[in-house]
């Protein structure tokens, strides 16, 4: 008997007829796979594949990845400028001219009449390094509005305020090359096979070499969950408590690293006062851990020689975000695991470039992790700029989640919207709506005509997408990586970094400042910048980066590579170099589930889909995996309420509600249920996004619903293929 494809026909691999192969970087999560695209004859994009002497993927990309080229031919890109007079009216196509004036010219009238922050601007984590410092240099330097944020705001914002509150800087200290060294990995609120394929992969790749403990902390039975050694299903919200549980089973044990904790460490005393208060039993009651799991956890992390948590959304989405990530870096101070190989403290970030952002855009300071509430770095920039440092504010303005609030009580008139789609991605969706209406002028930059958001905007404006353009994305592990300019943007649409250009020109003060035109001009200016600071790219040139596949920051001058981890001398930046352990008081403040509203209502990703899908709900490769909002519910819930498996079901919140295909699994417990967010007029229908007191941060993946079955099948079908075009 033979076995094989024998008698069968073999599958061919239609030859794409690649005649040349442009390096780039990939442009949706932050992993930061480098990609080739290829052209063939015609100069037409026909293929991507990994680029197998690059460190982050060697050779290997996730099913988005694979399929990124096609995103070029994608429908409903942005073609033209379009204008209208009031959000209900249909758009009139319009030039640049005319609508960069009109947008000048409305933002003039706004600063002039109600004063300069009455202009806000909400930018992303998706556009390059050169054109987030670019945006800054506007929002800073020229239109001088202090409301000036963006989405990271909805998901790195707890991990940088717990980076500074603990570290006193924000930048995350490990590397994917952690995962070859560590003797236990702990992984809260992070689903790395969906959300991040590759450093899962890198995961599995050393898990093969060595064995290793995987603990995984997540309410959900996730992908990351079924692989693990241990899976603590958290009661969602309450991860601080489990932290501190953690530490008090390792400081009453004695497991602790004391030499570390004197040399490097201030706030000891105060610190394990409070964690005395989280004994395994008490917290138990609270976390949903029962007492042994703790201590069993505690101590296995505590006697590795080297221990490393990674965490993402689980933790950051919460009203307890920053505290979390300060409890995770309490965890790894007291054991002496930050900045040692295979001992770290990794916030795995989330869009492709969330950290260029941080870095560079100024939306939390000034650029290159300055802030705004110290006088020498306000004096630095103004003189780089050349303008008075007195324009600058000396205390950073409103957070994302703070502006929304404030268009809706007309403290702010005016938005500039820039690659982010909040219609379908804050909460409460309707309240998004209204506050949206209530705006004199709306302007949406997107590379997609029909993302949501564009439905109430004055002016759109076509923005060129990823490899259209040329510029630097820095991905979790501070790896800078290029992304060469593949195809001209689409139709009429413009480089983001063009239309800043365009802008900065049509104000008075934007004479006084020069804005390079090209992007390796700009990044000329982050190099000289950052020269001798923690956050250094002197050493870096664009032929540098494409040649090492993407260079790790700090790369001082004279560096031929870059360095993998930070704080490896124990000196951190705070001003005595010490870092701080913080205690942390839990106070239970979530929406929870009661008797009207039974279930735990959790958000998050699925490994086909990126955000709002205005890209791969188009790339039929993708989106045939999930074209319809679902939720995932455990069978013995369903069952008592009659909710059948493959049926709709309505989903109700104090803030609204939604339809939904059921989905019976086991991965949720029967008081929860799962919703991927990438559907408009979906989860954001229910979801109540309480903020983190200091991070502002929204805690997404926590609120209640009731859920019932939906009579009327067909109509709850229509009415779900009506939620979304495509
Ligand atoms: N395919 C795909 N990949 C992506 C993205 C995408 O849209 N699609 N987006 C990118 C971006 S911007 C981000 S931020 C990352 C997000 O990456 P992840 O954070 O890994 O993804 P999520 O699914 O949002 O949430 C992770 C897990 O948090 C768990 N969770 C919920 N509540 C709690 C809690 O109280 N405690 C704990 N410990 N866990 C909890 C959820 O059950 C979920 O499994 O993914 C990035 N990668
Ligand atoms: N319920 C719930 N809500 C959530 C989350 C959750 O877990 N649960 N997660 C939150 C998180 S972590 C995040 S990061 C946000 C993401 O939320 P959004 O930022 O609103 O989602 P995206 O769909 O990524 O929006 C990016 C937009 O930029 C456009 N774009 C892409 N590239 C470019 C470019 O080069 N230039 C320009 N101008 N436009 C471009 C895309 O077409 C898209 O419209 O959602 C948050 N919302
Ligand atoms: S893992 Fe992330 S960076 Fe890598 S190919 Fe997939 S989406 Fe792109
Ligand atoms: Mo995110």
């Amino acid at each position: 008997m033979l076995f094989g494809r024998k008698h069968k026909n073999p599958i061919k691999i239609v030859d794409k007829e690649v005649v040349d192969w442009k390096y780039t970087t990939c442009g949706y999560c932050s992993t930061g796979c480098s990609i080739e695209v290829g052209l063939d004859k015609t100069g037409k994009a026909v293929s991507s594949r990994g680029v197998a002497s690059a460190d982050v993927n060697r050779g290997k990309l996730c099913l988005k990845g694979i399929f990124e080229h096609e995103l070029f031919y994608s429908e409903n890109r942005g073609r033209v400028p379009l204008m209208r007079n009031q959000y209900y009216e249909d758009f009139q196509e319009a030039g640049w001219d005319q609508t960069l004036d009109r947008t000048a010219s409305e933002i003039k009238r706004i600063q002039d009449t109600y004063g300069r922050d009455a202009f806000a601007i909400v930018s992303t984590g998706q556009i390059m390094t050169e054109e987030f410092y670019t945006l800054g240099k506007l929002a800073r330097g020229v239109l001088g509005t202090n409301n000036y944020d963006g989405n990271t705001t909805l998901c790195m914002s707890s991990a940088v305020s717990g980076y500074k509150r603990s570290f006193g800087s924000d930048g995350p200290p490990g590397c994917y090359d952690d995962f070859e060294h560590t003797e236990c990995l702990l992984a809260i609120g992070s689903n790395l096979p969906e959300q991040h394929p590759i450093i899962f992969w890198r995961l599995k790749q050393a898990l093969e070499k060595r064995k290793f403990p995987v603990i995984v902390v997540d309410p959900r039975v996730t992908m990351m969950a079924q692989m693990a050694d241990i899976h603590l299903p958290v009661t969602p919200g309450t991860d601080v408590v489990l932290l501190n549980s953690l530490a008090h089973v390792i400081l009453d044990e004695g497991l602790q690293d004391r030499e570390y904790i004197e040399s490097h460490a201030n706030g000891f005393s105060e610190y394990s006062e409070l964690v005395k208060e989280y004994d395994p039993v008490s917290a138990s009651r609270i976390c949903g851990i029962d007492e042994d799991t703790i201590r069993n956890v505690a101590r296995l992390y505590a006697k590795a020689n080297a221990a490393m948590s990674i965490w993402t959304m689980g933790i950051n989405q919460s009203t307890h975000g920053s505290d979390g990530v300060v409890g995770i870096n309490n965890l790894n101070l007291i054991t002496g695991n930050v900045g040692k190989l295979g001992g770290t403290s990794l916030s795995i970030t989330g869009q492709c470039n969330a950290m260029g952002t941080r870095e560079w855009s100024s939306c939390s300071g000034l650029p290159g992790y300055r802030a705004l509430e110290h006088e020498q770095d306000r004096t630095d920039i103004a003189n780089f700029w050349g303008i008075d440092k007195e324009f600058f504010p000396k205390k950073r303005g409103m957070f994302q989640t703070d502006i929304f609030p404030a268009i809706e009580t007309g403290q702010i008139k005016g938005l500039w919207i820039i690659a982010t789609n909040p219609m379908t991605s804050m909460s409460d969706t309707a309240r998004i709506r209204k506050t949206l209406e209530k705006l004199e002028f709306l302007v949406v930059q997107d590379a997609y005509e029909d993302v949501e958001t564009n439905e109430y905007s004055h002016v759109y404006f076509p923005a060129g997408l990823w490899a259209e353009k040329e510029g630097c994305f820095t991905n979790t592990e501070r790896r800078v990586n290029l992304i060469r300019n593949v195809l001209p943007p689409y139709a009429d649409s413009k480089p983001d970094l063009w239309i800043f250009n365009q802008m900065e020109k049509r104000f008075e003060q934007g004479k006084k400042i020069t804005f390079p035109e090209t992007a390796e001009g700009v990044f000329e200016e982050l190099r000289q910048l950052s020269k001798g600071r923690m956050l250094d790219y002197s050493g870096m040139s664009y032929d540098k980066i494409e040649k090492q596949r993407g260079i790790q920051w700090p790369c001082t001058e004279g560096d031929e590579t870059g360095n993998a981890r930070l704080y490896t001398d124990g000196k951190f930046q705070h001003e005595d170099q010490k870092a701080k352990l913080i205690p942390l008081p839990f106070v239970d403040n979530n929406e929870r589930p009661d008797d009207g509203y039974p279930f735990w209502l959790n958000s998050g990703r699925v490994v086909e889909h990126f955000h709002t899908r205005t890209r791969t709900g188009k790339l039929g490769n993708l989106n045939k995996f999930s074209p319809t909002p679902y939720m995932e519910m455990n069978p013995d819930a369903a069952s008592e309420l009659g909710v059948e498996h493959g049926s709709y079901a309505r989903l109700i919140s104090r803030r609204g509600d939604a339809v939904v295909m059921v989905q019976l699994t086991q991965r949720v417990a029967p008081n929860m249920v799962f919703i991927p967010f990438h559907f408009h007029e979906c989860v954001n229908r229910l979801s109540l996004g309480l903020l983190d007191p200091h991070s502002r941060q929204p805690a997404y993946k926590q609120c209640s619903v009731k859920i019932e079955p939906v009579a009327d099948q067909s109509a709850a079908a229509v009415r779900n293929l009506a939620a979304r075009s495509f």
